[in-house]
Parts: structure tokens; C-alpha cells; sequence
């Protein structure tokens, strides 16, 4: 196409994007902009399945019925999300399959807060509520993407991340009002989660090189930073009622910036973990290899019935 149609195209576009006007699978993108989002929902998409693994692995061992029943339903959930967001990223020319193959073969990202353990019950309460509180902060400004479908999950998706989010802290909540074993076991596990849900915000500002253009075509509605600083305020105060204390010793009230100061990330034990050394990334995407070679016969199954059902009707 002519330099000057394109310019065109891209001056039209911006404008939509500028009135708030969705952007949806069949109108004219640049080509960075279908890149970027299939991207970020690909991405997105894996750490919601990859997600389920650091749960799954207490479903068996919740420790009573109603516990259980609602550790599974968050799971199933999670699935659910996942699904929805590779569904999001098929509108945009994404093959699913390949999408999938490139978690497999670790050449695609999702979120480093899934490369940790999950060591005590306690950590269910705290996934719940650090992992899904920041996700719901990262994710509620993304029902105003400018891309239609994905904004469209989101709101779905951030209905189903705030019942997770509060079954988590009511977990927190009742371990920490228990028997000190209970409340120290809660107290551990922030320990342990604390600053890698902070990390799942992404980089600084200042080392975030996709914010510019994601913040230009209104992708992402905020800056990294300026969602970790209000993730901090909230919790702040969220662990005040429960009487736990967030282990960083700069923690502080700032008057003047009507916000909390907070200590130092150690970015390089993120950059650590996306780069795949983390505590579990190797199970990580090794149990996801292994749940699509053990499926393998249920999908050759059901594409020998669908043959059989279409020659039937033929
Ligand atoms: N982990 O330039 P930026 C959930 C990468 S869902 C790993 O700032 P961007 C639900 C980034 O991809 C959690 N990699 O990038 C749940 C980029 O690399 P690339 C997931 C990270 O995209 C709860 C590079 O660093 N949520 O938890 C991370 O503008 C409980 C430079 O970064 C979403 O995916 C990280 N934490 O901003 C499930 C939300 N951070 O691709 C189960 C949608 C950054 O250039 C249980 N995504 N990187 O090679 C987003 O909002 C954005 O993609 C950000 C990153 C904010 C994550």
C-alpha cells in the first residue's frame, strides 16, 4: 500500500482510538498494534492456565468441603479465563495451537508471580488475595482497552477476579484471627508472596519498553508504576485488618504524595524468573507439556467421532 494511504489509515485509526472508539477484529490496524495485543492477551492467556497450577496443587488437601468446593470453582474459573483470552487473541490471526506450542517450548511469557511455590494452605489465602487484588488493579483498566474484544472479556473476567480476590482474603483473614501456628503460617506466606506480587505489575516506568505505544492506543490505561502504588495503598491497609505485617522495612505513610513510600524491588530476581530460573518454571511449563500429551487422545477421539458424524450426515 502507498506511504500515504497507510498515513492515512494510521491518522484515522488514532482518532478512533482517541474518541474512545472500540477498535474491533475487522476494522484497520497497524500492524504493531495486532503484534502488541496478541502479545499481551497471549501472554495473559498462559498465566491465567498456568495459573491454575500453583492451586491445583491444594485442591485435594483444602481442608474442608466448603473450602474445597471453592478452590475448584476459582480453578475452573481460571480455565474459563484462559480460554476466553486465547478466543481474543484468534480474532486478531492467532493460531491457537502455536500459541500454545510457544509456551511450551518457553519462547512465550506469563506472569512470574506463577514460578513460586505454593508451600502451606495459607498460600491459597494470600494467592487470592495479593495475586488476584493485583490482578483486578492490573485488569479493571483494561475493560476500557481500546481493543473491543479483549476490553469485553476483561469485564467478565474482573467480575470473577474480585469473588477470588475476597475468598482469598477471607482466608487470610480467618487464619490470621486464629491460633498463632495459623497466624504465623499467614504471616510466612506474605513473606514469601509479598514482593513478587508486586513485581507482577512489570518494570519500572522508566524500563517498560512497551508503555509508551500501549499507553498511546490506550491498551494499557495506566503505567506500571502507577498501578503498583495504588496496589500498595489498598493493601496496606488490608493488612492492618487483619493484623499482619508487610515485610519491608520502608514502608511509610508519604503526607505530601498522599501515598505509601515502599522499599526497593530486586528487579534482578524478576528478570531471574522471566527469563525462566525461577523456583518452578521448569514444572511449570513441564506439567502444561505433559496435560497436552496426555489429552492427545481425548482431541484424536473426538476429531475421529466429528469424521464419523459428517460422513453420517453426508
Ligand atoms: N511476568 O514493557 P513492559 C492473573 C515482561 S493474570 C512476566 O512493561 P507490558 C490471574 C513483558 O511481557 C496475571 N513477564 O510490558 C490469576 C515484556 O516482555 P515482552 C497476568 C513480565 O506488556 C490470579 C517485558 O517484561 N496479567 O494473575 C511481567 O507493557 C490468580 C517488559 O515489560 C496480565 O497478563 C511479569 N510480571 O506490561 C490467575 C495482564 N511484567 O513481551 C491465577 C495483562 C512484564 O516485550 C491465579 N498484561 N513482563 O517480551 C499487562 O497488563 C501487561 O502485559 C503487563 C506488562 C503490565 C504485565
Amino acid at each position: 500500500m502507498e506511504e500515504k494511504n497507510i498515513l492515512e489509515l494510521e491518522r484515522r485509526f488514532q482518532e478512533k482510538i482517541d474518541k474512545e472508539i472500540k477498535i474491533e477484529p475487522n476494522d484497520w490496524m497497524p500492524e504493531n498494534y495486532r503484534k502488541t495485543l496478541i502479545r499481551q492477551i497471549s501472554q495473559h492467556a498462559h498465566s491465567e492456565i498456568v495459573g491454575m497450577l500453583p492451586e491445583g496443587n491444594w485442591i485435594t488437601r483444602a481442608p474442608n468441603l466448603r473450602r474445597k468446593a471453592v478452590l475448584l470453582a476459582k480453578v475452573q474459573d481460571e480455565a474459563g479465563h484462559g480460554l476466553y483470552l486465547y478466543s481474543a487473541a484468534e480474532t486478531l490471526g492467532a493460531d491457537r495451537e502455536e500459541t500454545i506450542d510457544d509456551l511450551h517450548s518457553g519462547k512465550a511469557k506469563y506472569s512470574s508471580i506463577f514460578n513460586y511455590p505454593t508451600l502451606t494452605w495459607a498460600d491459597m489465602g494470600t494467592i487470592g488475595w495479593l495475586v488476584d487484588g493485583a490482578a483486578i488493579m492490573n485488569q479493571v483498566p483494561l475493560c476500557r482497552c481500546s481493543y473491543g474484544p479483549y476490553a469485553r472479556a476483561m469485564v467478565r473476567v474482573c467480575k470473577e477476579e474480585s469473588f477470588h480476590q475476597r475468598q482469598g482474603f477471607e482466608i487470610v483473614a480467618k487464619l490470621a484471627n486464629g491460633t498463632p501456628e495459623q497466624k504465623a503460617m499467614a504471616q510466612d506466606s506474605l513473606n514469601r508472596f509479598w514482593w513478587p506480587a508486586l513485581m507482577m505489575f512489570g518494570p519500572n516506568d522508566d524500563s517498560s519498553p512497551n508503555s509508551a505505544l500501549s499507553l498511546k492506543w490506550k491498551i494499557k490505561r495506566s503505567t506500571n508504576d502507577e498501578l503498583r502504588q495504588t496496589f500498595i495503598d489498598v493493601t496496606v491497609k488490608q493488612a492492618e485488618m487483619v493484623g499482619l505485617t508487610l515485610p519491608d522495612k520502608d514502608l511509610k505513610w508519604n503526607e505530601e504524595r498522599q501515598s505509601y513510600d515502599f522499599g526497593e524491588i530486586d528487579w534482578s530476581e524478576f528478570y531471574e524468573v522471566v527469563k525462566g530460573n525461577g523456583p518452578c518454571n521448569k514444572d511449570r511449563v513441564d506439567a502444561r507439556r505433559k496435560a497436552k500429551e496426555d489429552g492427545a487422545w481425548v482431541r484424536e477421539a473426538a476429531m475421529a467421532h466429528a469424521e464419523k458424524r459428517k460422513l453420517k450426515t453426508a
